[in-house]
């Protein structure tokens, strides 16, 4: 299989999850839509848009929260999803749409995104502090969003809260959300995957 993915984007939690999962998944990074052996990555993901999984069938799975849900099926025992058929499940899907479509599209796509009028960016990042007051309401003093070990869905949330980070809001004012990302930053997958990433940033930056 095959993980494309850009550093430090939405795509960071499939790669921690391929590493959790200890799957056989080469990563390749994305710059500027060219894979880095060089090919047109429009022909794998015709959106263009990471994370992109192929399988060694030529399948390609296009939407985060397919592709960590595949990856977390390959190794049930890994407990990174709860079993089909469950209300664990369901949670999971339900955090995974919540985590995809309200913090990651409606708050920081505009944000990020440099054609986004002022007025829209204001109105974004309006949304961050009571997006946390939120999660952190959610979370209580749990280490985990769904049932009791890590699942995908917080390597989900591990990629946001960095990225509230990169937007200049201080985790330190909630923190049982700051506990929670510094217990999963340490983790050793969490970590080796913010490793790689990180030094491919900085690779590009230098
Ligand atoms: N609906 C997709 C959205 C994925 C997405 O927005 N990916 C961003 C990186 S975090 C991307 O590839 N952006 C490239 C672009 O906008 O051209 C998902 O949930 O996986």
């Amino acid at each position: 299989m095959e993980l494309f993915a850009s550093p430090l984007a939405c795509s960071l939690a499939s790669h921690i999850t391929a590493l959790e999962a200890g799957l056989p998944v080469r990563l390749r990074f994305i710059e500027n839509k060219k894979t880095d052996d060089g090919r047109d990555f429009h022909e794998i993901a015709a959106n263009g848009y990471v994370p992109a999984l192929r399988l060694d069938d030529g399948t390609v799975l296009n939407e985060g929260a397919s592709v960590l849900q595949y990856l977390a099926d390959r190794k049930p025992e890994s407990g990174l999803a709860p079993a089909w058929g469950t209300i664990e499940r369901y949670q999971l899907i339900d955090t995974l749409n919540y985590l995809g479509t309200e913090v990651h599209k409606r708050l920081f796509q505009p944000i990020f995104a440099p054609t986004t009028p002022e007025a829209s960016k204001v109105a974004a990042r309006a949304l961050l502090e009571p997006t946390l007051d939120y999660i952190a309401r959610r979370l209580g003093t749990r280490q985990t969003l769904v049932g009791d070990s890590f699942t995908v869905a917080d390597a989900y949330l591990v990629t946001l809260l960095n990225w509230f980070g990169f937007v200049g809001v201080d985790l330190k004012k909630w923190p049982t959300i700051q506990a929670y990302h510094r217990t999963h930053l340490a983790r050793p997958a969490v970590a080796q995957a913010m490793g790689v990433e990180l030094a491919e940033r900085k690779r590009r930056a230098a």
